[in-house]
């Protein structure tokens, strides 16, 4: 008999009738993995076969399961990166209020039992929806979908392990080729050397998770908006050339910054937002992406994937560095 973990990487609703038992064993076999394999904070990514990257999923198990499972078609199996918020806002009421009663729960289960099984080639970031107990969300549901599904003192046992896994998982990656992938922005300026970067700095965390492109940027309650300048400053002491992101759902399959910055989502929750569609980006396989419109975009029809073009929004003036940034890899002023 196949354990759950196994079940689970098969069909991300295995667990739902299965009671909390099979829940914890799920994610005994995560903390066991991660023990043995703990994540660095800035994964580095092969660029030898192409990387499947999707962005803000919320509980939509079903894009996301087409996703990996589109990625993992291919021979030998693509790489797979995901951007974060995995959890929470799955109580919505569209398409339909029954369909995904836990879809939280069930996704994040899904990509942790992927994550513990293959971390060479399936690789979830955290978002700001993982790291809920550092700096808080508006209104969070994964606990409140953990107790539609088990009793109220199963559902917060459940809860802490489910963030206490997910709090685990790496806050940004840089692939070989030269894309720098997170949930929504870039350090402040300080902590642009991966090398310095501590697990407990919180000014880290909100950068990277929190922050949003100053272009047509909406005030959240955390994080801080970068122009087109500190995002070059930054992805240079990186040695990257372009960021592709999750977060701002109004940003979504746009690029912008003259093609630097490429935003995705992953969700029903999102596919009328920006360009609209459940999106995924395809990292193409060659020595380095300088712009974002290099990539392969798709949307997720609900039975299959289909290529479509990106779409530039022009933004500011492209701005080359200022001889006072080129000068230091870690300038000490730039960004907004
Ligand atoms: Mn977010």
């Amino acid at each position: 008999m196949s354990s759950w973990a196994e079940r689970l990487r098969d069909n991300p609703i295995a667990l739902a009738d299965a009671g909390s038992a099979a829940l914890h064993e799920v994610l005994d076999e995560v903390g066991t993995a991660f023990d043995h394999r703990p994540w660095p904070l800035l994964v580095r990514v092969p660029a030898d076969r192409p990387i499947q990257v999707i962005g803000d999923s919320h509980g939509d198990w079903p894009a996301v399961s087409a996703a990996l499972s589109f990625a993992r078609a291919a021979s030998p199996h693509q790489r797979f990166v995901a951007l974060g918020d995995y959890v929470d806002r799955a109580t919505r009421s569209q398409p339909d209020p029954s369909s995904l009663p836990a879809g939280s729960v069930w996704l994040a289960a899904y990509l942790l039992a992927w994550a513990a099984h293959d971390p060479e080639r399936v690789i979830p970031l955290r978002g700001n929806h993982e790291t809920t107990r550092q700096i808080p969300v508006p209104g969070p549901t994964l606990l409140r979908e953990l107790r539609r599904t088990y009793s109220p003192s199963d559902a917060l046992a459940l809860w802490e392990r489910l963030v206490g896994l997910l709090e685990r998982l790496p806050l940004a990656a840089r692939t070989e080729n030269g894309v720098f992938l997170a949930h929504g922005g870039i350090p402040p300026v300080g902590r642009y050397d991966p090398a310095q970067w501590d697990r407990d700095d919180l000014a880290l965390l909100e950068g990277l998770v929190w922050s949003d492109p100053a272009f047509e940027y909406e005030a959240r309650d955390a994080g801080f908006a970068y122009d087109a300048r500190a995002l070059e400053a930054f992805l240079r002491a990186v040695d990257c050339r372009v960021m592709l992101k999750g977060h701002a759902p109004n940003h979504s399959g746009r690029a912008i910054y003259q093609g630097r910055l490429l935003t995705i989502h992953t969700s029903d929750l999102f596919a009328a937002w920006g360009e609209g569609g459940v999106l995924m980006a395809e990292i193409p396989v060659r020595d380095r992406v300088d712009d974002v419109r290099e990539l392969a975009l798709r949307a997720w029809d609900g039975s299959i994937w289909k290529q479509r073009a990106i779409r530039t929004v022009m933004t500011e003036a492209p701005d080359e560095p200022r001889e006072d940034d080129r000068a230091s890899p870690l300038p000490a002023s730039g960004g907004s």
